[in-house]
């Protein structure tokens, strides 16, 4: 009886081995195992034996043969399950991409961009970054700069002034200068700062103004410091920003806060000039407005338009484009 256990068992591993189908083996499981089964029967037929020993061996046989196939038939119902499940989602697999795809990205403004770059360049020449409010007090937009009430240069800044204050003292900045005068009253020089910032004026828009638009300032305030320093750094700026085939150069200007003053140009490898802004020495009451001893201390300031730098450097021709909202007009950039 056990060789014939032994036969069953080796028949019923390879029928289940070789079964590819669930119901199949559903089928050799009734088969072997069922009630009725090829295994059950011969338990039934262990009474007619003779020996308790035979009973036992032949018993032990059936009952490691019922389990070893019981065992196949658990394995190989898992490996079908899983792989019928694997062609199930296949076959019902929907695509889904047209579904899926997503307006395009968007990216920063061209203004933003130019904002960003130049952060990178003037961190890369070693100078710090500092923000100031868009809505400002006289003193720090005019008076600790250089300009009295009644200086005639106040009339150069076309100037928006808030109702916050009755008397006119508290206004929306005019240029990013008044964050200079914050940077010295908090920080101790040596001072290597550049302050980007929206800034406001009364000007009509045209191709090259905007009543709103954005300055980057530069301060540095050190012992020794002299007006080489400066047209060193604006060079290494102009060549770090725009690339190595461009110049710049320094020309007279007036600027109450800076004495001397100067206009700074940058040449295109074209050899025609741009003008960029304005920069000069810090003046000595500019110092003292914040409690700085110009005998002790020197310094240089700059400032320019960024949005005009962005206009430059993308070649638009109207900077009002810039601000229309256009998004096929944006989207170039
Ligand atoms: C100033 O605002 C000075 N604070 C710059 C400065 C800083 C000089 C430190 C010395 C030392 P100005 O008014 O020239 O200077 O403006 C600087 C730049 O801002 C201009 O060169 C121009 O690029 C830009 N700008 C001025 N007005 C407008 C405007 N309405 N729209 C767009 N850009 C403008």
């Amino acid at each position: 009886m056990i060789e014939d256990v032994l036969a069953a068992r080796d028949e019923a591993l390879i029928a289940i081995a070789a079964a590819s189908q669930l119901e199949l083996l559903g089928a050799l499981d009734a088969h072997y195992l069922g009630k009725k089964g090829v295994f059950t029967t011969y338990k039934a037929s262990l009474g007619a034996l003779t020996t308790v020993d035979e009973k036992r061996a032949a018993g032990q046989a059936l009952n490691d043969a019922g389990q070893a196939v019981s065992s196949a038939l658990a394995l190989r119902r898992a490996v079908i399950a899983s792989a019928e499940r694997v062609l199930r989602l296949g076959a019902e697999r929907i695509d889904l991409t047209e579904a899926m795809a997503r307006p395009a990205r968007g990216h920063a403004h061209l203004v933003t961009q130019a904002w960003e770059r130049l952060e990178d360049v003037f961190i890369g020449l070693g100078f710090q970054i500092a923000e100031g409010p868009e809505v400002e007090t006289d003193f720090h937009n005019f008076e600790a700069l250089n300009m009295p009430p009644s200086h005639p240069a106040r009339s150069g800044f076309d100037t928006m002034f808030t109702d916050y204050a009755p008397d006119g003292t508290v206004l929306l900045r005019t240029h990013t200068s008044p964050v200079q005068i914050r940077v010295m009253q908090t920080i101790a020089p040596p001072i290597y700062m550049v302050m980007p910032g929206r800034v406001f004026r009364r000007d009509t828009p045209d191709a090259t103004h905007m009543p709103v638009f954005h300055q980057i300032e530069g301060l540095v305030v050190d012992r020794n410091i002299t007006m080489a320093h400066l047209a060193g750094t604006i060079d290494a700026f102009t060549r770090a920003f725009f690339g190595g085939d461009f110049t710049s150069r320094l020309r007279p200007n007036y600027f109450p806060f800076t004495e001397p003053s100067a206009e700074f140009d940058i040449q295109r490898p074209d050899g025609t000039w741009i003008e960029l802004g304005g920069c000069g020495m810090v003046h000595p009451n500019v110092l003292r407005a914040v409690g700085l001893d110009p005998e002790e201390w020197s310094g240089f300031a700059f400032g320019f338009g960024i949005d005009r730098m962005a206009r430059e450097r993308h070649g638009i021709d109207d900077i009002r484009d810039m601000y229309s909202n256009d998004i096929r007009f944006i989207e170039q950039f």
